[in-house]
């Protein structure tokens, strides 16, 4: 038996803004009340598996850096290594959840009856780890990009067999999550889109993604799944045009095929960035149509205009995401899972808990700095009264007129308008109090 990979390093504790340890957590302090509920119980962490465990540090240039002890992944022994070092990184940083996909916890078969096996296996091995923890699972998925059946994309392939793939690949995968009591159930179309229209019937394949959404959603029902489907937006790479292009894309295709009241979205900083918005746009779109599910708090680099994963450092950011999370009720069966990975330089196992234990610590000094922004009622103040014009009776009335009486108004002279101060300056100086 080698020595565990997290061998020499302790539970991660909770020692306040003053303390220089770097492996504690100076503002995520699970049990302090923030607006009357518990730190823990409003941030809801979960760490994923995949880029944590499952990739080896590979980028455009260059391959692994990271050397595991449960490398190479292709075969079940080292999946329980994999699993083994996890789960003792979950018991370090005491967060509440985790996440995966079918491909990260087990090698992939030579038929799909031997990857569900595999599957099946480490389902087995959670099971039984998570019996004696409090961890639990806030969503699984399916990896339906990576290997190369699904380079067309899953279930928008051109080929039908590639659809049916898909479609028995996210049933044992939705049994799964079901089996460990997840909490949600997300679907990342990472490449539902296409590269060219030259081969590419646009129409057909939307039509195929709304009736693999509304399966799912059938499945779901049938097995008594009580958790949340969730649509996570992203938009570009793996493909050049996705379908799922951001929060309002996501939302206009649920309605499409009649899923408005059964999706929700999980929205990701570094999608959002991707796709030329703010993180807190994409969520306050979300939340404007009740389908504010759950976060995958990663950020993407300004510069480099590509999908870096990098773990959140900037409170200003985070704390006007959890605004706007917090001003819609806060997660029900959502959480902040981290979608994040390390610099493929930072190869010590230390380095892996110490970028959780920052991206928590970010978080939660952003939640609190929302929290305060919320109780202090500043910019909702601003924002009512900006809006106050609409409160007169006048106002109201026009929205259930027509064109031609509010055409006799404005020519009567009645109406003149006079343009009022944004007052973004003010407004952004009232951010900087709290952040
Ligand atoms: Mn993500």
């Amino acid at each position: 038996m080698t020595q565990p990979f997290f061998a020499d390093i302790a539970p991660v504790q909770y020692e306040g803004p003053d303390s220089a340890n770097p492996l504690a957590y100076r503002h995520y302090n699970p049990d302090e009340i923030v607006m009357g509920k518990r730190m823990e119980d409003h941030l809801r962490f979960a760490v994923a598996y995949w880029h944590s465990f499952a990739w080896e540090g590979q980028d455009p240039f260059g391959g692994q850096t990271f050397v595991r002890p449960w490398h190479p992944q292709d075969r079940m022994e080292t999946a329980r290594i994999k699993a083994d070092a996890a789960f003792d990184m979950f018991d370090i940083l005491g967060q509440p959840y985790f996440c995966w996909h079918d491909a990260d916890v087990r090698p992939e078969g030579d038929t799909f009856a031997e990857s569900l096996s595999n599957l099946t296996a480490i389902i087995d091995y959670f099971e039984e780890k998570m019996a004696s923890r409090k961890i639990k699972l806030l969503w699984g998925t399916a990896n339906m990009f990576s290997h190369r059946r699904w380079m067309a994309g899953a279930s928008t392939n051109p080929d039908p067999d590639v659809f049916a793939y898909a479609a028995a690949t996210v049933k044992t995968c939705m049994d799964a999550t079901h089996r460990l009591g997840g909490e949600n159930y997300v679907l990342w179309g990472g490449r539902e889109g296409y590269e060219t229209l030259l081969n590419t019937d646009l129409g057909q394949e939307l039509d195929h993604m709304g009736r693999f959404l509304n399966m799912v959603v059938e499945y779901k029902h049938k097995i008594g799944f009580k958790g949340t489907i969730l649509v996570e937006p992203k938009p570009q790479e793996p493909s050049k045009h996705q379908y799922d292009f951001d929060a309002a894309t996501c939302i206009g295709i649920l309605r499409k095929y009649g899923l408005e009241g059964e999706v929700k979205l999980n929205l990701e900083q570094g999608h959002a960035i991707l796709a030329g918005h703010s993180f807190e746009h994409e969520i306050a779109v979300a939340a404007a149509e009740g389908m504010l599910g759950s976060i995958d708090m990663n950020r993407n680099d300004y510069q480099s205009g590509w999908d870096t994963d990098q773990f959140p450092n900037n409170v200003p950011e985070v704390a006007l995401a959890y605004y706007h999370i917090l001003k819609s009720g806060g997660f029900t069966t959502g959480g902040t899972n981290f979608d994040a990975k390390l610099r493929r330089q930072s190869l010590d196992a230390a380095d892996l808990i110490a970028a959780h234990v920052g991206a928590m610590d970010i978080c939660a000094r952003g939640l609190k700095a929302a929290a305060a922004m919320i109780e202090d009622g500043g910019l909702e103040t601003a924002l009512k009264d900006r809006y106050a014009g609409w409160e007169t009776p006048a106002a109201r009335a026009m929205l259930d007129s027509d064109f031609d009486s509010i055409f006799d108004r404005v020519l009567s002279g009645d109406i003149a308008p006079e343009p009022r101060s944004g007052r973004q300056e003010i407004l952004e100086n009232y951010v900087n109090r709290f952040v």
